[in-house]
Parts: structure tokens; sequence; C-alpha cells
């Protein structure tokens, strides 16, 4: 019997993501490294720190040279402990790769939207090459008890080029964002070579049991050679005498972390400054990256319906709506920003009266002191995406609610309904009657019921945090013993 613990405190990580957890900017001329922030980095760091483990990807820079970055890289190694290793991509590499395939295919159709794709042949070459050039960088790193990790839908072809080389150490694969259906899958051209390659991989963990599914039934439909057999609910592919194992892991945050800084003085003191420079008016807040994905559009409709059905709530409720700007010079993205910013000004000319205004809407980050005060202050979270890996921020939310009396309106095509559904009103987004009825249930909610509802989350999402889940991902990774794997929960709406 494998001690798990043990192996995970003594195997050497090897990470590869698009992106270095960096950020490298020029300050008063010179370049500069400091660390970018995300769970994801938090929880890895330590097991990178513990046996100098090595984290690889794109420098996310074309302002210095390979050998600026790499003497940056070698000092973020002495003050950090683990090792940067940058793959230097070129500007078309990065139009063609990152934007182009990534960004204008795999994400779009991966989240529904296969309307916003844009299937450009010269993508595909690209995305290939790069992949090529990520793992020809990757296979000198890897020693054969490393345990190798990488992440996500821009990485989707790499284990297939290590394995070209004769790799023999074991390939753990994760994706961060939704699998398509069948019927979407099949749009992309290069079907076929996408779910061979990620075939590649020892394991492929999923966010969800609804994009395991879908990729299972993907590779049951295209793919007549391959054998399937199912354990509980994980399943077993067996290709070319071997076996890959694909599994579903909700994705989590360092629960602790958010707590503690939301118990901090400093961020209680600005939750309070906050409640009363609104009027102490009831808060329901969302945050959101700029993307056609969350949902905006979709939630300002149903806010709008509730100031119109619920005229006697006019004066007791503000809506804080945060958008973090990203990719603003891309015309979808523009196009996006345009219709929130008349929708808001509409409802806001709409409804305002003399010292109230509904919606409070800011287009710039918060800190992340800031962003914990105001998820603190917030009587209820609107988190409505029109689909979602998993999404973080309604996790955030739950654990910067110490007082325990937040409510959590949570889309049901976001990953985190699975994980979350017991213990939060859920909402399908493009039902705009539904999600103003469910703002009015929470706001209305007695506070014994609001505290019923968030003491069981907190306790689920500390139970299951981002320590929990690497946790399991790299036990099954390497358990011969399917008994030993973690199974996750499926949302599927019921008919009332
Ligand atoms: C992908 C998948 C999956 C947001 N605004 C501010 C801010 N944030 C931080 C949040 C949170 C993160 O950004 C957003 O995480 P999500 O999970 O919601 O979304 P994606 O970026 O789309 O991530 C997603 C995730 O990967 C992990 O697997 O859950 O489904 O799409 O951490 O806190 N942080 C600060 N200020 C802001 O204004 N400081």
């Amino acid at each position: 019997m494998v001690d798990h613990d043990e192996l995970l405190a003594s195997q050497r990580f090897i990470v590869v993501s698009n992106r270095l957890p960096v950020v490298i900017k020029s300050h008063q001329g010179k370049p500069t490294i400091s660390p970018a922030s995300g769970g994801l980095i938090t929880a890895l760091e330590p097991l990178l720190k513990r046996n100098h483990g090595v984290w690889v990807g794109w420098s996310g820079t074309f302002e210095y040279s390979e050998d600026q970055v790499l003497e940056l890289s070698d000092a973020y190694y002495q003050k950090v402990g683990y090792h940067l290793h940058p793959v230097m991509l070129t500007q078309e590499e990065v139009e063609l790769f990152y934007e182009g395939f990534s960004n204008e295919i795999l994400w779009p159709l991966f989240h529904d939207l296969q309307t916003e794709c844009h299937f450009d042949p010269k993508y595909w070459d690209t995305y290939q090459s790069v992949n090529q050039k990520f793992a020809d960088e990757v296979f000198p790193l890897i020693e054969q008890d490393d345990f190798v990790w990488i992440h996500d839908y821009h990485l989707m072809l790499m284990g297939q080029c290590l394995r070209q080389k004769n790799l023999f150490t074991k390939m753990s694969f994760f994706l961060h964002i939704p699998f398509a259906p069948l019927d979407i899958f099949l749009k992309i051209p290069w079907r076929f070579e996408i779910l061979r390659g990620l075939l590649q991989y020892d394991f492929i963990g999923f966010q969800t049991k609804r994009d395991k599914r879908n990729f299972i039934h993907c590779v049951k439909m295209l793919l007549k050679d391959i054998t399937i057999r199912k354990y509980e609910n994980h399943e077993i592919c067996s290709i070319d005498n071997r076996e890959v194992y694909i599994g579903s892991f909700p994705i989590s945050i360092d629960f602790q972390e958010f707590s503690n800084l939301s118990e901090k003085k400093e961020v209680a003191k600005e939750a309070k400054a906050l409640k009363t420079t609104l009027n102490d008016c009831n808060i329901v807040f969302s945050v959101d990256r700029l993307d056609y994905t969350k949902g905006i559009p979709y939630r300002l409709d149903g806010i709008r319906r509730f100031l119109e059905k619920y005229p006697e709530m006019h004066g007791e409720v503000i809506f804080l709506q945060v958008v973090v700007p990203s990719r603003t010079h891309i015309r979808e993205y523009h196009e996006l920003k345009v219709s929130i910013d008349q929708a808001v000004s509409e409802i806001n000319s709409e409804f305002t009266t003399p010292g109230w205004v509904p919606i409070h809407y800011m287009f710039y980050p918060l800190s992340r002191e800031q962003l914990v005060a105001y998820y603190r202050a917030a009587d209820a979270i609107l988190v409505t995406p029109i689909k979602d890996g998993m999404n973080l921020v309604v996790k955030e939310y739950v654990a910067s609610n110490v007082d325990e009396t937040g409510v959590v309106i949570l889309s049901e095509f976001a990953g985190a309904a699975a994980q979350m559904k017991e213990y939060s009103l859920l909402v399908n987004p493009y039902d705009v009657e539904g999600v103003a009825d469910s703002i009015h249930f929470a706001l209305n909610l007695p506070e014994a019921d609001r505290k019923n509802l968030m003491k069981p989350l907190r306790k689920l999402i500390l139970s299951e945090d981002i320590y929990h889940w690497i946790a399991s991902i790299h036990q099954a990774t390497h358990s011969s013993n399917d008994e030993d794997i973690p199974v996750s929960e499926e949302y599927i709406p019921a008919e009332n």
C-alpha cells in the first residue's frame, strides 16, 4: 500500500502551464520579477519548494531577451526556493497559439459558444508547434520519480509530444475549463487529433462529472479502438497497452487564507465602512473578469427585472458589480464592455432616486484585501456564468463570510454548483424571472435560515480546499488501487 502523504512530500514537482506564476515588467527602466497571485500558485509553492521543483511556462513578455529572463528566474529561485523555466515565445506564436487557437477556438467552444470561434488552420499549425516547443523544453528536465503536472487547454498535445520522446515518467493533466459535449466538440476540425493527444497522458482530471462524462462520450463515439472500463465514478481507458485514468476533481481555494484575511481588523473595518457608505443597504456583490462566459448582460437583465417586479426593495438594496478589465483590444471583448456600460447606465437612469443608485459599477480590479472586505460586507453573492469550469469567486465568498449570514446565488452551469447545490440558491442564468425571484428570496431570508445554509457551506469548502484537491489528484495519478480514489458529485436540475 502506497503512503500518499509521504509520496507527495518526497516527489519533485514539475508543473507546466501556459504562463509562469510571476509577473515580469519594467520598473524605472529595469526588468523586475514578482509573484503573480492565485490559489493554485499559493497551494503549489510549498510543494515546489520542498524538493526544488520546477515551474515551466511562458514569461508573458517580449520586452526582454532570453538571457535577461533567465537572469530574473535565477534571482527568483534564490528568493523562493523553486525553479522557473521560461519558454520563450515569439509574438507570432502568441498571436496564433494563445490568442488564436486557445482563445478563439478552445475557450469559446468548450464554453458552448461555437459562434464565437474562428477556425483558422494557421492557428492549429502553431498550436501543435508550440506544444512541441514546450515538450522540448520540459523533456530534459524530467527525472524518473518526478510528478509531472501539465495544466489546461493550451497544452492538450504536450503529453503526446513527450510520449513520442519515450518518456516513462507518469504525466498528469488537468483541464481548468469545461469539456464540450459531443455535438459541440465535433465542430473542431482537429477533433480526433485532440482526443488522441489527450489520451497520451496517464491521468486526465476534469473539474466536474459533467466534463468527464462529455469527454468519455466523445472518446466512445469517435475512437473505436479504445476500451473503457468503469469503476464507481471513475473511468479507465485502455489504449496501446496503456491505461489512462479519467476522473473529476473540483478545484478549490485556500479556505483558511481567505477566512483569516476576512477576520483581520483592517478588513473588518473596511467592510463596515463600505456598508456605512452605502447607507446600510443590503449588498448584492458580483465580481468577474470581463468575459462573455461570465453572463454579465443576462445578470443585468435579471437585476432590471428584480427592480421592476419588487419596487418595495428600492432604496433597500445595492448591486455592486466589479468587472476586471481583460483583453479589451479584442473586438468581442470591447463590444461586451460597451453593452455592459450601456445596460448599467439604462438601469440606473430608470431606477435611481436621490440618495440611491441601484448598481454601483467598477471597471477596475480590487486589491486582495479590498476584495475580501467586499465579500465580507456582501449580504449575497450573485454568480451567474453561462458556463464555468468551476468558479473560484463563489468559494472565496464563502470562505470570507466569517459572519455566516451571506447567501449564495449561483448559476447551475458553474462547476461549483455540483458541490454547493444543497446550500445555495441555484439559478439558470438565462432565466431572467428566476434570477429576479432568487435575489428577492435571498434578501428576505431570515438570518437563522441564512446561517443554516452558510455554516455547512463553509464546512464543505474548508474540508475540500485546494490542498485536498492537489492531494486527490496526486493520489489518483499514482493509485494502482481504484478504491483509494475520491469521488465527486454531479448536479442535474430536477423538474418541479
Ligand atoms: C479558470 C476557469 C476555474 C477576480 N476579480 C478580482 C480578483 N479576481 C480573482 C478571484 C479569483 C479569480 O480572479 C477568478 O477565478 P475564476 O475561477 O472565477 O475564473 P477564471 O479566471 O476564468 O479561471 C474557472 C479556474 O480557472 C480555476 O480552475 O474556476 O472556471 O475559467 O481567484 O479572486 N482578484 C483581485 N481583485 C479583483 O478585482 N485581487
